[in-house]
């Protein structure tokens, strides 16, 4: 009985989680992402400035716990946030201060256990004390960098620097170095320098590089089978639609998508050029929802132009992360393979579109 309960209760929790929170973060949406995350940065005289936006630490992805730690060892500390809805997670690599000093400390503790947990270390500049306490980690199923890093900034000089170890004793060290790494062993006088590994964050993807980040076709391969049908609903394939000698420009788009209303008139006025300068303008609508209006949307925009639906497996083939993001545009040569990739629409990409028709493929 007690089982039987208990299995439902298991049943009842998997079925909250799938059919609920679950759902939400698939579909996209947001749960708290717009509460705002913050990061201030201490004026070094009691105030701070709010450096949320211009940082980019500020997101409206679900952050669910974040990790201060100074991943590349430069001396500053870096961000690692969690993202509940998306695939891929942050990390914020701090570039403000890799010209600034500092002194970072390692403790181990002897008396209640290696961690030192409850440490009290102050470092003392002509600038003034920090002062920074050992603690676990603070913030949701989050742990922080266990070594404690003090920003020094032009400061070169530590003159003091007192631990207060947790089983009571305590220890004050003068002649200290800056900008590398001591540990201190609770119950010895002096430190160790320590080395750690050092090493460099990746820079952040440019802009093509995150829309192919997003993307299930790359420039150079060939375009991957799908299983599409034209307005009819008839199954046809892209390789039957590609003919020889000549190119294919695949606009990717959805009726409910705001900038290809903009670029398909565009394109309905490039297409005799396109079509002149040896280059076979097709559609692929991405609509997967039944209620869509496809062919009235085709009938109204005068898309006199062969246009082709998908499913949503074929969906999954173009974008993995399960973003679809339109408009977007290929060219393609006879033999299917992707010659070139415009995401979105904007000024630049029309006069990508243009130049192609200009210079005759
Ligand atoms: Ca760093
Ligand atoms: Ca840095």
């Amino acid at each position: 009985m007690v089982a039987a309960e208990e299995k439902q209760e298991q049943a009842g929790g998997e079925s909250y989680h799938n059919h609920h929170m679950g759902t939400i973060f698939k579909k996209g949406f947001s749960f708290s992402g717009f509460e705002r995350d913050m990061l201030k940065l201490s004026m070094g005289d009691g105030s701070y400035l709010d450096i949320s936006g211009i940082s980019g630490v500020d997101s409206i992805s679900d952050g669910r716990g974040a990790v201060f730690a100074d991943f590349d060892n430069d001396g500053d500390s870096d961000i690692f946030l969690v993202s509940a809805q998306r695939k891929a997670h942050y990390l914020f690599r701090n570039n403000v201060g890799s010209d600034r000093h500092f002194l970072r400390v390692e403790l181990e503790g002897r008396s209640g256990g290696r961690d030192a947990f409850g440490a009290i270390v102050r470092v003392h500049t002509a600038h003034g004390i920090q002062t920074k306490v050992k603690a676990g980690g603070s913030g949701f199923l989050s742990q922080h960098d266990p070594r404690l890093l003090f920003g020094l900034g032009d400061e070169t000089e530590v003159a003091r620097l007192e631990v207060a170890w947790p089983g009571g004793e305590s220890l004050t060290l003068t002649d200290l170095p800056i900008d590398t790494t001591i540990r201190l062993t609770e119950g010895q006088n002096g430190f160790q320098r320590v080395a750690p590994p050092s090493g460099t964050l990746p820079d952040p993807l440019g802009d093509r590089e995150e829309m192919l980040a997003r993307l299930g076709i790359r420039p150079g391969a060939t375009f991957p089978r799908l299983e599409l049908r034209d307005l009819g609903g008839q199954p046809r394939s892209l390789e039957a639609t590609l003919r020889p000698g000549r190119k294919m420009l695949l606009n990717v788009w959805a009726t409910w998508c705001t900038p290809c209303a903009v670029e398909i008139p565009e394109l309905v006025h490039l297409y005799p050029e396109l079509t002149a300068a040896g280059i076979d303008l097709v559609g692929l609508s991405v609509d997967v929802d039944p209620a869509a209006d496809v062919q009235g949307y085709v009938a109204r925009q005068g898309m006199e132009y062969p246009v082709l639906m998908t499913d949503s497996d074929s969906l999954d083939i173009l974008y993995p992360n399960g973003e679809a993001t339109v408009p977007l545009t290929l060219l393609l040569s006879d033999q299917g393979q992707v010659l070139e990739i415009y995401s979105g629409w904007s000024k630049r990409s029309a006069a990508a579109l243009e130049a192609l028709v200009k210079s005759g493929s």
